[in-house]
């Protein structure tokens, strides 16, 4: 595995996306793979309801359904053999890393790159594209806003 990073976290989330670009790289394999949400809403779609984004600093907010792809449904899509973990890193430099076991623990609600929030398009204010990971509820760490990158990890 790569260098297992101590995350760069304040609790002091950043209101402002930091540019309009919504793509994401997938970073797999040394391959370099572009998807705008228009490809990741051509995989399969799925849906949580009852997600909350625990803010310590503001309070909390939802409850929410969120709609997307599974974060694990890349790393099998894109042909990455034993991989053991994914991080998950936006463009202002808040990350997290979900290892397979995670993932596959996680499975009955699984994190997602969200697209869609209480059915309609997330705006790039809200965080397109947004990982939700629904088993957090003590805060808001993971729940990475504007999805830059997801490397998956060997
Ligand atoms: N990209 C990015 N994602 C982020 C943050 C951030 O600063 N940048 N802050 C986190 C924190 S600490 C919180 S509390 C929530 C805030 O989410 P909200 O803006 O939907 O309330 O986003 C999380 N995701
Ligand atoms: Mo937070």
């Amino acid at each position: 595995m790569d260098d297992d990073w101590t995350p760069p976290y304040a609790h002091d989330p950043n209101p402002h996306p930091p540019d309009d670009d919504p793509a994401l790289v997938l970073v797999l394999g040394g391959r370099r793979i572009r998807l705008e949400p228009a490809d990741l809403l051509a995989l399969l779609q799925i849906e949580l309801a009852d997600c909350y984004i625990v803010s310590t600093g503001h309070g909390t907010s939802g409850p929410f359904t969120f709609g997307g792809v599974a974060l694990a449904e890349l790393p099998a899509r894109y042909g990455a053999g034993a991989w053991r973990a994914v991080d998950v890193i936006s463009a202002d430099g808040f990350r997290t890393r979900l290892s397979r076991d995670e993932l596959a623990r996680f499975a009955a609600r699984p994190p997602l790159l969200a697209m869609v929030i209480d059915g309609m398009a997330m705006t790039r204010g809200q965080g397109l594209v947004r990982l939700i990971v629904p088993q957090e509820t003590d805060d808001a760490l993971r729940q990475v806003k504007w999805v830059a990158e997801v490397r998956v990890l060997v």
